[in-house]
């Protein structure tokens, strides 16, 4: 329809107005799509894309976690809500493939690149990459260590640090100061991974009597944390073990398993604590067997396409986008789950 390519056109000129960069201008320009109905003498786009509709790359880390699908869906969710083209990417864990996919993003000239990076390092020679391109690049989830702050435009996600804290307090409160702690760490060299063990750590120094005299990667699965915590039990500290902290709850619910079928009741005769608080933690505590979840939110597509709608708009940005959360023991367990959303 005629109207409709002109509704278009002004939605492009509204656009461009708002001060998109210059480059992706002459892009949505290029991108702007013959209508055939009308009769129009432009060019078929070489994008089936409305003009004026925001692209956005995304690099995912993979699918190993509750928290990640949970993650994926209010992204792609967004996306769709809003009207945004997501071309998104499933990294399955490899920090290789999500460098390959970043650059594919730059190829295809996407409005802005979105990822959560697996691990914290070896991110620069990409990153420089996509400064040269001009495509503004925001973190979700997890931090890089850059030294480079200009190599990205805003980190939206939660504090790592401050959930191990969290965790750590709960365990002096509901211990009394006393515990022999098993730790199953996430994915090696990930954020949450070093953030969450700095929080607990730094928490316990002040308490001689509880002690890590377990600590290994169950890489954020649940698979793996069964597999982990039946080889913790096994080992000669295993009788000594009252306490696990799991850096997420995929991994406690995996070590659940181990611990009942090594004979034990989990939530009794070793308190859990985890991190996350999706719906499978809060079903184990409502349960008994899972203690307490400190809350990750991984619901983060509505701010990171606010995030993506400011930049298109040239408002400025926060550089740093704290999630708020929460702790959740199993007294407040059966209420809570009721209004869950993950
Ligand atoms: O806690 C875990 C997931 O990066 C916060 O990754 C995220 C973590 C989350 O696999 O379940």
């Amino acid at each position: 329809m005629l109207s409709d390519l002109l509704t278009r056109r002004t939605v492009l000129a509204a656009f461009c107005m708002a001060g998109l960069s210059l480059a992706a201008c002459e892009k949505k320009a290029e991108d702007t799509p013959a209508d055939p109905k009308a009769g129009a003498t432009n060019k078929p786009a070489p994008s089936d894309k409305p003009a004026g509709t925001l692209r956005v790359g995304f690099s995912q880390i993979g699918a190993e976690s509750d928290w990640r699908r949970a993650n994926t869906e209010s992204i792609k969710g967004e996306a769709e809500k809003r009207g945004i083209e997501l071309v998104f990417a499933d990294a399955q864990q490899k920090q290789e493939n999500q460098i390959k996919a970043i650059r594919s993003f730059i190829q295809q000239k996407v409005d802005v690149i979105a990822f959560s990076p697996v691990v914290e390092t070896g991110w620069e020679p990409v990153l420089k990459e996509v400064k040269e391109s001009g495509i503004p690049v925001i973190l979700t989830d997890r931090a890089v260590d850059v030294s480079d702050q200009s190599l990205f435009v805003t980190f939206i996600g939660a504090d790592f640090v401050e959930e191990g804290r969290r965790a750590a307090n709960w365990v002096v409160k509901s211990t009394g100061g006393k515990a022999m702690v098993a730790e199953l760490q996430g994915t090696p060299g990930s954020a949450p991974a070093i953030d969450r063990k700095k929080g607990f750590e730094e928490v316990i120094k002040a308490h001689p009597d509880i002690k890590i005299i377990k600590s290994q990667s169950g890489e954020f699965t649940r698979a793996k944390g069964k597999e982990v915590m039946e080889t913790f039990l096994k080992s000669s500290e295993g009788s000594q073990i009252n306490v696990l902290y799991a850096h997420n709850d995929d991994m406690a619910l995996g070590a659940i398993q181990a611990i009942e079928e090594a004979g034990k009741k989990p939530g009794v005769d070793i308190t859990i604590v985890s991190i996350d608080g999706v719906r499978a933690a809060f079903e184990a505590m409502v349960a008994g067997k899972l203690n307490c979840t400190v809350e990750c939110n991984p619901l983060l597509g509505p701010q990171l396409f606010d995030a993506v709608e400011a930049l298109s708009a040239k408002k400025s940005i926060e550089k740093r986008i704290v999630t708020k959360e929460g702790v959740f023991e199993q007294a407040q367990a059966a209420e809570a789950i009721k209004t869950r959303q993950y």
